[in-house]
């Protein structure tokens, strides 16, 4: 079989999803960088379908959005499997809440950080039309943001408790949603400092994270 490429940001959240799964299945691949405004390498590869990052190329079958993705590499290589047909439905869901609930707060606390600290006012200007907020909108919320995310992480903690993965013995595609947000946190310490509180995510992120 020819090669895996991935069309990716390497601080992308929604791309590290999909590299996790990928890492899961012993799949190796070659990550292409994209650039956040010339969209010149995605617009070719998805024929002007799709302008976001991932996006995966594997013997001329082109897939975007990072659930359908993971869903279409559980097809093509069934070893490993990531979605159990008995999850099916709950990992829809699961991966929904995080892409569109949990991640929220996590965006906010981390862009102004993140922007501050490289500089470049092109690339802020860029972001905030993005994302339709500016930074100071964004840290007018930070203290909301912050209650939000420890909500949040209470729920998750309480469902790690005893257990290697989320759903149980086994990485599943869940475990690749609910840790696409701790990666982007992970961006800045003192942000991910309110983690540590919750011994049940540490050690769940930290298996995510060095899955090998
Ligand atoms: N629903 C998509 C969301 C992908 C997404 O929003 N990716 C971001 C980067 S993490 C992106 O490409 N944003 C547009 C941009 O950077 O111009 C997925 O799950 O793949």
């Amino acid at each position: 079989m020819s090669e895996i490429n991935l069309y990716q940001y390497p601080i992308s959240p929604f791309s590290e999803k999909v590299r996790r799964v990928l890492t899961y299945k012993h799949l190796k691949w070659n990550p292409i960088d994209c650039h956040y405004e010339d969209k010149t390498n995605l617009l070719a590869v998805t024929k002007g379908a799709w302008t976001r990052v991932p996006v995966l190329e594997w013997n001329g079958d082109v897939v975007y959005n990072s659930a359908d993705i993971i869903k279409w590499l559980d097809r093509k290589v069934p070893a490993h499997p990531v979605i159990p047909d008995d999850s099916r439905g709950v990992i829809e869901i699961i991966d929904n809440w995080s892409d569109n609930t949990f991640f929220v707060p996590i965006l906010m606390l981390t862009i102004p950080p993140l922007l501050e600290g490289v500089g470049d006012d092109h690339l802020k200007a860029n972001r905030e039309k993005l994302i339709g907020m500016t930074i100071s909108q964004m840290r007018a919320g930070a203290s909301t943001h912050k209650q939000t995310l420890v909500t949040y992480l209470q729920m998750i903690d309480e469902q790690l408790a005893g257990k290697d993965f989320f759903l149980g013995k086994t990485f599943t595609m869940a475990d690749a949603s609910l840790y696409h947000p701790f990666f982007f946190l992970a961006l800045n310490a003192e942000n991910f400092a309110v983690v540590n509180d919750y011994r049940n995510i540490v050690r769940w992120y930290e298996r995510i994270r060095d899955l090998a």
